[in-house]
């Protein structure tokens, strides 16, 4: 029912990571349920998804070198970061790595779970979820509750999960926020 559907409780997710990560594709493949063709996003995009008893409010920012810094302006009230990798970049996962780091260490995310979307697992020459948990040191995160999870936007296989975590960490889905 429409009325009830309003009611449910709102969890704000940010999408973030490097510009052709394929943030957009997940964002739109989740509202939609269709593979939107996307072009490079400059500032943001917002849509809301429904999923069991909660509602996300999924802000999709821009992950341009020059759009990075904004990312910070969002994080404030957040209840889960979503940094979407592209398993195929091995060029530029040490620029990932970095840029994960960094907002780990941002004071207004320091109790916000952090789910790693090892995404494009479609294409043959992606890295596997444990060459990615190795390269971006996942495994030393210490202060904050994460989670790899491989993807791959085009089909959805995934997206799913992904969604699963996120719900279980809401206090709807058995946690805390
Ligand atoms: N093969 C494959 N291509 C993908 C996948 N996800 C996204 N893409 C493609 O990757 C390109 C970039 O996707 P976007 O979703 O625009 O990337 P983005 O992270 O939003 O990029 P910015 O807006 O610049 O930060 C597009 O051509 C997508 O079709 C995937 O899982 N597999
Ligand atoms: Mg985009």
């Amino acid at each position: 029912m429409v009325i009830s559907y309003l009611y449910l409780p709102i969890q704000f997710i940010c999408h973030v990571g490097l510009d052709n990560a394929g943030k957009t594709t997940i964002l739109y493949k989740l509202s939609l349920g269709e593979v939107v063709k996307s072009t490079a996003t400059i500032g943001s995009n917002v849509e809301m998804v429904k999923y069991k008893n909660i509602q996300l409010e999924i802000w999709d920012l821009g992950g341009q070198q020059n759009l990075r810094p904004f990312w910070a302006t969002y994080y404030k009230g957040a209840d889960a970061i979503v940094m979407v990798v592209d398993s195929t970049d091995r060029a530029r996962v040490g620029v990932a790595k970095s840029e994960l780091f960094n907002l780990l260490e941002n004071e207004e995310l320091s109790k916000v779970p952090i789910l790693v979307l090892a995404n494009k697992q479609d294409l043959k020459d992606a890295m596997t979820v444990e060459e990615m948990s190795t390269v971006l040191s996942l495994h030393s995160i210490r202060n904050h509750d994460w989670h790899m999870q491989a993807c791959c936007a085009i089909n959805g296989i995934g997206l799913m999960e992904a969604l699963a975590w996120i719900h279980a960490r809401t206090k709807g889905g058995g946690g805390n926020s």
